[in-house]
């Protein structure tokens, strides 16, 4: 992305989460100056006013995660439409499914969208098989076009995604629903395991191939509890045996500078949960793996 100037866009909000703490992670990401060095990429980084539901916020999760849904997918086809690189900052996953409906309606009618998801879950439920019914357990689902009305039709409406231009990376933790959904489906999964047989740098780079080859572009979501909570302490749910921030930046840096990734989003940082700030460094580490200073 080095040409094209970053447009930093927080989404401060947890509702798909349960609990709303990961709601203020952009915030103190901007507060603390943790990616003020990425200013010196060429186009320059930019962030926008965080998006916040203004009071009063629905009750219902999925109303509230809709609406910061729609404005985010609208901010994030107007930078692109204005040339500009998204850098989504969450909030919980569900954002996942405002960045990309946005992206995909600002690509020409028929063209088609990849995305690598970076996650120590499948994010695959809809609402009859998830035992929490917190929506950040839905977003890849939804954008698949399996899930609640209300989020699978946001425009453009239907699945946003086709199963062979998604590529998952780093699960290890699922519930036999939403593995189902995915395998019939068809979409490739790299379970944690396999990456450790292969290495990620194989991996990734065989994932992006993936998304790129049939689309007019891809994006790539990362939630952060991707990595081992060793290296990234400050997410919702921790899952242990996860990925190196290292490895993972290291990873990231094969897209640099490909024309073809369309935007980058980071999610689920919950800096209550943070320890001296190792989660924060993460951020920046995987960011700068992507933006040429
Ligand atoms: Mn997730």
């Amino acid at each position: 992305m080095a040409s094209r100037r970053i447009r930093v866009v927080g989404v401060a909000s947890g509702y798909g989460a349960g609990i709303p703490e990961c709601q203020d992670g952009s915030e103190v990401l901007r507060a603390l100056h943790f990616l003020d060095d990425l200013a010196g990429a060429d186009g320059g980084l930019a962030w926008d006013e965080a998006l916040r539901l203004a009071p009063p916020v629905p009750d219902d999760a999925v109303e509230a995660v809709r609406r910061i849904a729609l404005a985010l997918a609208e901010r994030v086809a107007a930078h692109r439409a204005a040339g500009d690189f998204p850098l989504v900052i969450g909030g919980d996953h569900s954002c996942a499914i405002g960045t990309w409906s946005g992206m995909r309606r600002s690509l020409e009618a028929g063209r088609r969208l990849g995305l690598v998801w970076v996650d120590a879950h499948m994010d695959s439920h809809t609402l009859e098989s998830s035992p929490s019914h917190n929506v950040h357990g839905m977003p890849l689902a939804c954008l698949l076009g399996h899930g609640d009305p209300r989020l699978t039709g946001i425009d453009p409406a239907g699945a946003k995604l086709l199963p062979a231009d998604v590529c998952l990376i780093g699960v290890r933790s699922f519930e036999a629903a939403e593995a189902a959904l995915l395998r019939e489906l068809g979409v490739r999964v790299y379970f944690m395991d396999e990456v450790r047989r292969r290495g990620l740098p194989e991996v990734f780079g065989e994932a992006l191939q993936r998304v790129a080859r049939d689309t007019a572009g891809y994006g790539i979501s990362i939630d952060l509890d991707a990595l081992d909570p060793a290296e990234g302490p400050g997410v919702g749910t921790p899952v242990g045996g996860g990925l190196a921030r290292a490895e993972l930046a290291a990873a990231l840096a094969l897209a640099d500078g490909d024309e073809r990734l369309l935007a980058l989003e980071i999610v689920e940082y919950n800096p209550y949960r943070d320890e001296g700030f190792v989660t924060a460094r993460a951020i920046h580490d995987l960011c700068r793996s992507l933006i040429e200073i």
